[in-house]
């Protein structure tokens, strides 16, 4: 009975542990670590659970590898149902191996709720939004890129599976954690003829050597073995399938744009997602958040479908800046003007179809890896660019000396390669480059988050003033009506406008006993000027500036209750009644 007893004991013990996720999450959520793919559900449940009345934990869809994607949504059903607010999304991670970017999003949620009962700035903007977050877009990619051996550029794309060499093999030849490390690190090997030397002041680091110098080094790219035979190294890993140039909006097929997918929206999760945008037209505000480089960019991703109307490009710019002095160090650029162009890409289709104002925030820099004391920003720019100079790179290995004592590089260690022979493997590990080490992260979250929370406070703020009203004749009335947008976000972007996207903001006017005999938008209130809606004057079509108005003037016969009913699509909506006699 006894070793029943401590038999079932056990297994319940291995039960218990064996679900090792629950008990890393705990409400509020910790920032001194990286979610796993299972952790961030957990989260996004436990967020859920921890604040019932402001959250729903909602399921999105399932991805190429049929795993969960979901979303937490955060509103304050007291004042008013989700659609009827400005909404503002926030994604990250759509690139797998971005993953602080899901830290960004999970931030946010858990920074938002647990300040709502104690910052009034706070609970004004979890009040007034909706707020649809993703913490992980690519499900797949941040579950392969932080289960398996990686380096910090590996798992960025969907798991479809592709011939990219066109062998007839799908997905047949990754790289391979030769040493076991956990990491796909680099290879190298003693050749006299070979291209690099050894820097004179940094052993750990190659330098490309002059003409006429003597060689030291070969590099023979990401460790790995030939696994299929072919004699071809590391020539087809996942995919590739990017999921950020899948959307259904300006794509190009794989031989204009690579990684495009056989179709738009042929990711799984990709097309879920889309789906779940499609039913939230209320969505004003997209963030999507990636690694790397430090900057906040603006569609659009390709010349062709610029230049924006100055409106929308005012708008961009206010946020944009002020997203640039929230995290230090950040630059505020249009994405392809300024980066590269992209086709398919998710920022573009939620601007180009959704219509709404739509940001890519490219997490960290690896500038901010110092060991010095001048301040980062004093230094000379080195303009940003995504292969570093040996000078960066030295400076980044004194902070992995100094700093974080050794957690970012691997020492060159020799290795018996089955094809190359004698050679070393060694480099920037998995979690480097492209990450803060976690004692940094709080900082990258909570800066980004508000930088997303500064763009949640701009939504449109409609209100609503009846004034003027005058008693003409016995029952005609003449009304007007001032409706006033006090934030720096129109109810309706310029380029929604343009492309006619979805039916502009409507104000209605009904009551028993009236009939509204002409109205329109009163163009100048001085000399009197209205630009009069010759059919159906009870209904009016408008949209508001940021920071503006739009007045209206109406004739009314008849008198008792008038209702004014302003209904936005992305704005929410305003009523008042007014007594006529
Ligand atoms: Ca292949
Ligand atoms: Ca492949
Ligand atoms: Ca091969
Ligand atoms: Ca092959
Ligand atoms: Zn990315």
């Amino acid at each position: 009975m006894k070793n029943i007893l401590s038999v079932l004991l056990i297994t319940i013990f291995a039960i218990l542990t064996s679900n090792s996720s629950a008990q890393n999450v705990t409400i509020p959520l910790r920032f001194d670590k990286y979610y796993t793919y299972a952790e961030i559900n957990e989260a996004i449940k436990a967020l859920n659970k921890a604040y019932p009345d402001l959250t729903e934990a909602v399921f999105v869809g399932k991805s190429d590898e049929n795993r969960e994607i979901w979303a937490l949504e955060i509103n304050n059903k007291l004042t008013g149902n989700k659609l009827s607010k400005p909404g503002v999304y926030v994604d990250g991670n759509i690139h797998g191996n971005e993953i602080q970017a899901s830290e960004v999003v999970l931030y946010f949620a858990d920074y938002l709720l647990k300040n709502y009962k104690i910052n009034p700035e706070i609970k004004k903007l979890v009040d007034k939004n909706a707020y649809y977050l993703i913490p992980t877009v690519n499900v797949d990619g941040r579950y392969h890129f932080m289960k398996d051996a990686n380096h910090s550029s590996m798992n960025r794309g969907l798991r479809i599976p592709k011939d990219d060499d066109r062998d007839g093999l799908f997905d047949e030849d990754f790289a391979d954690d030769l040493d076991g490390d956990g990491n796909i690190c680099q290879m190298r090997k003693k050749d006299p003829f070979g291209k690099y030397k050894t820097d004179p002041d940094e052993p750990r680091v190659m330098i490309r050597i002059k003409d006429g110098e003597k060689g030291e080094w070969t590099l023979l790219g990401s460790e790995g073995i030939d696994n299929d035979n072919d004699g071809q190294i590391n020539e087809d890993s996942e995919g590739y399938v990017d999921g950020n140039r899948n959307w259904g909006y300006n794509w190009e097929p794989n031989y204009v744009q690579r990684g495009s997918g056989d179709f738009p929206f042929s990711g799984t999760g990709i097309k879920a997602i889309g789906n779940y945008l499609n039913e939230r037209p209320n969505i004003l505000v997209v963030y999507a958040f990636h690694n790397t480089g430090g900057m906040i960019l603006r569609v659009p991703g390709s010349k062709e479908l610029s230049p924006l109307n100055p409106n929308d490009i005012a708008v961009f710019d206010n946020l944009g800046e002020h997203a640039e002095k929230i995290i230090p160090g950040y630059k505020y650029l249009i994405s392809w003007k300024d980066l590269y162009t992209t086709y398919g890409d998710f920022t573009d289709f939620t601007f180009g179809v959704l219509g709404a104002y739509s940001f890519v925030g490219e997490l960290f820099k690896s500038e901010d890896e110092t060991y010095s004391n001048e301040p980062e920003n004093k230094k000379e720019d080195e303009g940003f660019s995504f292969r570093e100079n040996t000078e960066t790179q030295k400076e980044r290995l004194k902070f992995n000396d100094k700093v974080v004592h050794g957690a970012l590089f691997k020492d060159w260690t020799p290795y018996k390669h089955p094809v190359y022979g004698d050679i070393e493997i060694g480099g920037w590990v998995k979690l480097s480059s492209r990450l803060p080490h976690t004692f940094m992260l709080q900082d990258l979250v909570h800066r980004n988050a508000s930088a997303v929370i500064y763009a949640a406070s701009q939504t449109p703020e409609v209100s609503m003033d009846i004034f003027d009203v005058k008693k003409l004749e016995s029952n005609l009335y003449q009304v007007r009506v001032r409706l006033v947008n006090s934030k720096i976000i129109p109810t309706m972007c310029y380029y929604a406008i343009k492309k006619n996207l979805y039916p502009k903001d409507i104000l209605k006017i009904n009551g028993k006993n009236i009939k509204v005999v002409s109205g329109g938008i009163l163009e100048n209130s001085y000399t009197n000027k209205v630009n009069y809606k010759e059919y159906k004057p009870e209904v009016q079509f408008l949209t508001i500036p940021g920071n503006d108005k739009v007045e209206f003037q109406f004739l009314i016969s008849g008198n008792g209750n008038v209702k004014f009913d302003y209904n936005s699509q992305k704005a929410g909506s305003v009523i008042k009644t007014y007594n006529l006699k």
